[in-house]
Formats: C-alpha cells, sequence, structure tokens
C-alpha cells in the first residue's frame, strides 16, 4: 500500500456482485503495485473485473451523474470540463431542484435532466446513480470544486479492476475547503475508519466512479450522509475500493449544506451505517 495512492480495499466478505455487463472477461488477476484485495471475493464479483484489454471501459461506456440545485454559475464550467476531458464520449444526467437557469445551461450542453423536488443531496444523488444504464458511473458536484481531469485516471482504476474509485480531497490538504468542513472531514474519516477497522481518509467525498452494479446491488438509505454510504457499504462488503489523491478548488456559488446541522447527519449516517454493516456480517 503507497502513500501517494492509498488504496482502500475491503475486508472479503459477503460479497453480493454478479457479473458484470460487456466488460466481463475470464482474466481475474487483479493485482497492482499498491493493490491489497485479500483474495477471498466470490467468482462473481472477481470476474466483474475489467483487465482485458478487448474489454476496457471507455468514455462511452461513463455516465457523469450530479445533483443540482441553483448552480447557474457554476454548471456551465463542469459541463464544459467534462466534455472536453472526455471528449464528449460521457453522458451527463443531472438530477434538478433548481429555480434558477441550472436545467436550461444543462440542456444546452446536451445533458440528461431530471426534475424533482429539491429533498437533499442524497435523494438527488441517489436517483442520479440509478438513472443510467451504462456500466460505469461518476458522481461529482455541480460546484466546479472537482477535478474532471482525473476522470481518465479514475476509468483506468475501474479497467484495473477497482468496483469503486473514490476521489480523497484531504491528502492534498484541501485548502480551498472552510477550515470546519476540513476538521469535520477529517473527523469522519477517523470515526469510520476506527467503526470499519479499515482505514479511510475522505468519506464525504462527492467525486467517485463506480461499477454500475454496485450502486444497484446495494440498498442505499441516507440522505445527507448518502456520500459516506456510498464509499462504507461497498468497503464493508469487500468490494475493491480504492482512494486516490484529488486536488479541490473553491466553490463556484453558495453550498447547499448546513455545516452544522449537515455535519451532525452525516456523523449519524457514518455510525448508523457502519453498525449495520457490522451486524450484517453476522
Ligand atoms: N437536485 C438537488 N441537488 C442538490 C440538493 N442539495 C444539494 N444538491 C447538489 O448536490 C451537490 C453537493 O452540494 P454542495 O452544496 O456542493 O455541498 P458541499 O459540497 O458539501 O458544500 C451540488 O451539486 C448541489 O447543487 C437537493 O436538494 N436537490
Ligand atoms: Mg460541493
Amino acid at each position: 500500500m503507497s502513500d501517494s495512492a492509498h488504496p482502500t480495499n475491503g475486508t472479503a466478505s459477503a460479497v453480493e456482485a454478479e457479473t458484470a455487463g460487456g466488460a466481463t472477461t475470464d482474466d481475474t488477476e487483479q493485482t497492482t503495485d499498491d493493490d491489497v484485495d485479500d483474495g477471498e471475493r466470490t467468482d462473481a464479483a472477481v470476474t466483474a473485473t475489467a483487465t482485458d484489454d478487448d474489454a476496457r471501459y471507455t468514455f462511452d461506456d461513463v455516465s457523469v451523474v450530479m445533483g443540482t440545485y441553483n448552480e447557474e454559475e457554476a454548471i456551465g464550467t463542469v459541463l464544459a470540463d467534462i466534455d472536453e476531458v472526455t471528449d464528449g464520449k460521457a453522458e451527463v444526467v443531472c438530477v434538478d431542484g433548481s429555480s434558477d437557469r441550472t436545467p436550461e445551461i444543462a440542456r444546452e450542453h446536451g445533458a440528461r435532466v431530471i426534475e424533482q423536488e429539491p429533498q437533499g443531496y442524497g435523494v438527488a444523488v441517489r436517483e442520479a446513480i440509478l438513472t443510467p444504464d451504462r456500466p460505469v458511473v461518476v458522481t461529482t458536484d455541480c460546484d466546479d470544486t472537482y477535478p474532471m481531469e482525473a476522470l481518465p485516471e479514475f476509468l483506468a482504476e475501474i479497467n484495473d479492476g477497482a468496483d469503486v474509485v473514490s476521489g480523497d480531497r484531504l491528502y492534498h490538504g484541501a485548502k480551498a475547503m472552510p477550515a470546519f468542513n476540513r476538521l469535520g472531514n477529517h473527523a469522519f474519516a477517523a470515526i469510520a475508519s476506527l467503526l470499519m477497522s479499515e482505514r479511510v481518509h475522505d468519506t464525504t467525498t462527492g467525486m467517485r466512479a463506480y461499477r454500475r452494479e454496485v450502486v444497484e446491488e446495494i440498498g442505499w438509505t441516507e440522505n445527507t450522509g448518502l456520500s459516506a454510504e456510498l464509499l462504507i457499504r461497498p468497503l464493508m462488503r469487500g468490494y475493491d475500493v480504492r482512494e486516490r489523491p484529488i486536488a479541490y478548488a473553491e466553490r463556484l456559488g453558495e453550498t447547499k449544506l448546513d455545516p452544522i446541522g449537515g455535519g451532525a447527519a452525516i456523523a449519524k449516517s457514518i455510525v448508523t451505517v457502519c453498525l449495520e454493516e457490522q451486524l450484517r456480517r453476522f
């Protein structure tokens, strides 16, 4: 396990994955220089790995999804970046609750817009991850904080066998993040690591790539805490979850998360989800 790209691998219990779609190969080798997957995963989970050159996913297999809530300042930049980095190939899905011009701008950029009353981050993002039928789903926030330039690296990790690739904002210091949030995020990672007996570094990041089977096979329960749940449940079920350092930029527009109420909700989600997953093992 190297420091520069700390992988987060599950403990290989109770894996429920079924075989993947187009990229399934017979090649079950998933070794990388820092992948410490300990080899007890089921055959089905292991065959969900795209490691054969002919079966590698491209951006034609990727959907980038996000909740959008009054993000007219940022959405043009975010969608233009995705377009540029993926050469226009990635599909974009926005679950939108805006009262400003966000959905119009999204449509102008060719995104698919699903309208939904604003009910919180997790309600929007759950809809967003379950909507596409492409084999790789990438989440991001629509606030220009996340580096779309990292999409090729995330896709490469999926092609290398990862089930979930999670962007770790704290590795590089996250100086653009408000200090209170940064402190909170370090605390969330510490609590989750203790409860899982597995070191994680950033539980609430909004930028991750998932094999579609992972998002479909797990039942998601959290709202504000969905981001943490999306890391914890796959990891505790033995999926190959890898954290990768990413840059994090200052937000365009206003945050939609109340730091205190939202932080408390996230802490509660982390404890609840970790305990549920521990109990599930018995
Ligand atoms: N559709 C929808 N999107 C939301 C809602 N709440 C937050 N979002 C979006 O979810 C993403 C994360 O919210 P954000 O304000 O960036 O949270 P922060 O990163 O914790 O500051 C942004 O793209 C928001 O526009 C909501 O109730 N409905
Ligand atoms: Mg954000």
